[in-house]
């Protein structure tokens, strides 16, 4: 099958943010059995992250305040992606920037390199103060960063979108006007969860993304609404654990999915959720044509 011109042995992907580089669930699983990797989402220069705590466990979920920790692109060029780039998976790279420039400059480095099969344009970041859910919250600003990213390289775009936004239709057509070729929807919903002895915050920054089994039905509305709206290929994430969460994501109009959360639970999840799609598929043949 094929997404955005991106050739996949099956709709399974991993979600960025969840599966480091790759490395770290290489001595888990058989890494050449996914669909593709969307490795965590980097910026041009190294950042800290922001302060501890910055995970929380939540009823059906969790809420994490990361703040976009990553060791910057030459790190990850250098480091990471010669591993990654041994198996026969599409390595899908997630970048991120405070201003629509730096955007452009992150899809440039990565033009440059045969490993990297795509890019995902992450513009709902909900964690930091600049940059990242700014833009997707705004259809102005996402034509700007889609478009100067277009811009900036061949490889296929793929435009991680916010739930956070009145309606997402408009962000979604935004997006795909300029340039983008697919869209992975979504990214956390923000979120908070008070100490009540303390009265205060659990995380860090107050409020972070929520994520796992708690999202899951307003990802798949909003796949359904943003599949009926765009022609461009939609990948479904959202809380998905088993392979009938993600028949969901597809009967509501996703070609793909990313198994996120699941894969803190169970490092083998997304190898799991495979084969119960693949059963699902057995049992009902004609229902999805992945091509
Ligand atoms: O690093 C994070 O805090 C983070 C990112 Br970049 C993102 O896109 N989504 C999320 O829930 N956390």
């Amino acid at each position: 099958m094929e997404i955005a011109g991106i050739k996949m042995k099956n709709p399974v992907m991993v979600a960025s943010g969840t599966f480091g580089s790759g490395k770290e669930y290489g001595e888990y699983i058989d890494l050449n059995k996914l669909g593709a990797i969307v490795t965590k989402s980097v910026t041009l220069k190294p950042r800290e992250g922001n302060p501890p705590p910055r995970i929380v466990e939540t009823p059906a979920g969790m809420l994490n305040s990361i703040g976009l920790q990553n060791e910057g692109v030459e790190f990850f060029l250098k480091e990471h992606l010669p591993f990654l780039s041994k198996f026969d998976t599409p390595v899908i790279v997630n970048i991120a920037g405070e201003t629509v420039e730096e955007y452009a400059r992150l899809a440039k480095f990565l033009s440059g390199e045969p490993a990297v099969k795509g890019i995902e344009v992450n513009i709902s970041c909900p964690n930091v103060k600049n940059g990242g859910m700014c833009f997707g919250i705004d259809p102005k600003l996402t034509i700007e960063v889609i478009s100067s990213v277009r811009k900036a390289t061949r490889l296929p775009i793929i435009a991680k979108l916010t739930p956070n936004v009145t309606d997402i239709t408009v962000i979604a057509k935004a997006a795909v006007e300029a340039g983008a070729d697919a869209l992975s929807l979504i990214n956390t919903v923000v979120g908070m969860s008070i100490d009540i002895e303390t009265g205060k915050s659990r995380l860090g920054t107050q409020t972070g993304g929520l994520s796992g089994p708690a999202i899951k039905p307003i990802a798949v509305r909003i796949v359904y609404e943003v599949a009926k709206a765009v022609k461009a290929p939609v990948i479904g994430i959202g809380g998905i654990m088993t392979g009938s969460d993600a028949v969901e994501f597809f009967w509501a109009g996703a070609k793909a999915v990313q198994v996120g959360t699941a894969n803190f639970i169970d490092t083998e999840a997304s190898i799991r959720i495979l084969k119960e799609i693949e059963d699902y598929v057995h049992r009902h043949p004609r229902a999805f044509n992945f091509s």
